[in-house]
């Protein structure tokens, strides 16, 4: 049996799959062609290997004992017929766990011990070295030996309570949330910081990843979570147990974690768990329906969603009745109602994301062919008319002609001197653009940002650090996208001279757009802002905490500005390449009219055979023609979904 949200996947799978092939076929194509500038390939490449490996992230939080890890067996592997992800009663001191599948990687459980959090180093850092995590062997096809070894991730050190401050784990001013002393006065925390598992199920084949977090307090240590990890997930659910109703914590890890303020609501779910504990056997079934709904319309108005946003459901009976193949329990357990909002809350906005950015280079490709194309076809017009003059001509017209083909190149020569000063213009800005973006001006950004929060006595100035930090970021965005403003005039003014003096066709890149990073480093900002708001600035007072909060900060931003950089060198990569063919091509041309004349010089063969020949390479221009226009036509074309699973669990919802 599988659910809908494996249904959902796969079919998303097999569109991506689908999609991925096609774009080969279609590069493959407009290479063998010549028709392909390096820009657009690079832009071609990028977006199969989006297609082919993109990961997609689902994380789930809540505080402890909600049913997060027991809604992921559920969810994802229910096909084992057992919990594979330790769920039990009570407060479970684990680690984040990050489920995925890496092709490259054995199967395996990777866990970074937490002794790593006292040093330097950002957990994003740490993936990058793999050696420094402990590693166990997973034997896939042996579902209890599987379960007992992600077990793993619930082990425990105890330490002195200097040592669990150091962690993160004790916080003096905030007593309540600390974990419990035992007569020789150590606590618990944590053996492990991360666990990674890599195991080739079906659908973290296909590029999901499940993320598994603990409760409040080990969130709460780890900021590189809250502020980097958890808000880049494709879909966030949040937890809440019938049981317990809205508590104050589970307030604190919506409020930290799942108000975003931007405009992915819809990717935002919330579940309301355990409605089992409410069939209590001795009201009816309508009674517990009733009951159900009042809790679901209360849980909306504490939360401030609307009620269809809320999903009841239970983890351990839709769990159970998977493993034993009871339907009529699955859906009393609601959650195939569940899976089909996350399968196309997930998918659909992945799908959009995938088709405005393959239409986007689409265009950008036809537009670039059909220039290349119309180059060719006045090229042989060009050639049709050198030879249509020379019909009957003698010698010294021929001459003639040849000497007026030297001379347009001598002034096509002229006019590539000129084009080589204003690129070497062109290139000093480009490198100004490049280290208003690199690493080292992000890294004396930050080192500013941290000097500031290890100041004493300002920890209410933290915000406004903040805000100048990401002032000046944004000042800085501002500048490079200036420069790219310039470049762009220059490229305009070459392209315009290039269009009248030599009949270029070259068409001018759209603008540089860097506003898309702006409002990144603004949903940063706010995540951060919000992240200290709510509970963690007393615990700014620990200077490790701070080192740790930039570190994430600096990950995450590293990223932006590196994807920044990417857009800008693809961009003038797509100006430059452009030139780069037109100019090539024009040399060629002339290279072509000459061999042609010399050819009837020579009278190796007959003029009309060679305007014969032209004739033929036209028509085939043509049908080169009409081959693009079939293989960009149905691409990108929508999946096909299947209609009745998202419009039932619509309908349910
Ligand atoms: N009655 C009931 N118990 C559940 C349900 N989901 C989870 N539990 C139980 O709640 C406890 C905590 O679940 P777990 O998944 O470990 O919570 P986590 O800490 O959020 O990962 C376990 O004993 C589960 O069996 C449910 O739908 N109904
Ligand atoms: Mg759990």
């Amino acid at each position: 049996m599988r659910d809908s949200f494996g249904v959902q996947f796969d079919q998303h799978a097999s569109w991506r799959h689908d999609f991925a092939v096609r774009l080969k076929v279609l590069a493959d194509w407009l290479r063998d062609h010549e028709l392909l500038d390096a820009a657009v390939e690079e832009r071609l490449q990028q977006i199969e290997a989006r297609m082919r490996a993109g990961k997609m992230m689902v994380a789930f939080v809540a505080e402890f004992s909600r049913g997060k890890s027991e809604l992921i067996n559920a969810i994802f592997f229910a096909d084992y017929k057992r919990r594979i992800v330790p769920a039990r009663a009570g407060r479970t001191t684990m680690c984040p766990t990050e489920l995925g599948y890496d092709a490259a990687v054995p199967s395996c459980l990777r866990l970074l011990p937490i002794e790593t959090r006292l040093q330097p180093k950002a957990l994003a850092e740490w993936r990058a070295t793999p050696e420094k995590w402990t590693s166990v062997d997973l034997d896939v096809n042996n579902p209890a030996e599987l379960a007992r070894a992600l077990e793993k991730v619930a082990e425990v050190r105890k330490v002195t309570r200097e040592e669990a401050r150091a962690l993160g784990f004790w916080h003096d001013k905030s007593p309540d949330d600390n974990p419990p002393e035992d007569a020789y006065g150590l606590v618990e925390v944590p053996r492990w910081r991360h666990a990674l598992v890599n195991i080739p199920h079906p659908l973290l084949r296909q590029g999901l990843v499940i993320l598994d977090t603990p409760g409040l307090n080990a969130i709460g240590a780890e900021p590189e979570l809250t502020v980097s990890l958890i808000p880049q997930a494709q879909a966030v659910v949040f937890i809440l147990a019938a049981d317990t109703g809205v508590t104050r914590s589970d307030l604190s890890v919506w409020r930290e974690h799942l108000v975003t303020g931007g405009d992915d609501a819809e990717s935002r779910l919330v579940v309301l768990n355990k409605i089992d504990t409410l069939w209590d056997g001795l009201g009816t079934p309508a009674q517990a329906q009733e009951q159900v709904d009042r809790q679901r319309t209360a849980t909306a108005e504490i939360l401030g969603i609307s009620t269809s946003q809320v999903f009841p459901v239970s983890a351990q009976k839709g769990l159970l009745a998977k493993v034993t193949d009871d339907d009529v329990l699955l859906r009393r357990s609601s959650l195939p109602a569940l899976e089909a909002a996350l399968g196309s809350g997930l998918l659909d906005r992945r799908e959009e994301i995938l088709r405005s950015a393959v239409s986007g280079a689409l265009a950008e490709l036809r537009a670039q062919a059909h220039r290349v194309l119309q180059i060719r076809r006045r090229d042989l017009a060009d050639q049709a008319l050198d030879l249509q003059g020379l019909r009957g001509k003698n010698s010294a017209v021929i001459n003639h002609m040849r000497a007026r083909i030297e001379q347009e190149q001598v002034e096509f020569d002229v006019s590539g001197a000129k084009i080589h000063a204003i690129r070497s213009v062109h290139l000093t800005l480009l490198r100004e653009l490049f280290k208003t973006l690199g690493a080292s001006t992000l890294k004396a950004e930050l080192s500013d940002l941290n000097r500031a929060l290890h100041q004493r006595g300002i920890k209410l100035g933290v915000k406004k650090s903040y805000n100048q930090t990401f002032q000046r970021l944004r000042e800085g965005l501002g500048r490079a996208q200036a420069t790219g403003v310039e470049i762009q005039t220059m490229f305009v003014a070459i392209f315009r001279q290039l269009n009248a003096e030599h009949g270029f066709s070259l068409q001018p890149p759209a603008p540089l757009d860097l506003l898309r990073f702006q409002r990144e480093l603004d949903q940063i900002e706010q995540n951060h802002l919000q992240y200290l708001g709510v509970a963690n600035a007393l615990k700014l007072a620990t200077p490790d905490f701070a080192d740790r909060l930039v570190r994430a900060l600096a990950t995450r931003l590293r990223t932006v500005y590196e994807s920044a950089l990417g857009d800008v060198e693809l961009w003038n990569k797509s100006a430059a390449a452009q030139l780069d063919v037109q100019l090539r091509e024009r040399r060629r041309n002339f290279g072509r009219r000459m061999e042609a004349i010399e050819r009837i010089q020579k009278a190796a063969t007959g003029l009309d055979e060679r305007i014969a020949d032209i004739a033929q390479q036209e028509a085939a221009l043509d049908r080169i023609e009409v081959r693009l226009a079939e293989l960009t036509r149905d691409l990108p074309a929508a999946p096909k979904f299947e209609e009745p699973v998202v419009a039932a669990a619509l309908k349910m919802a």
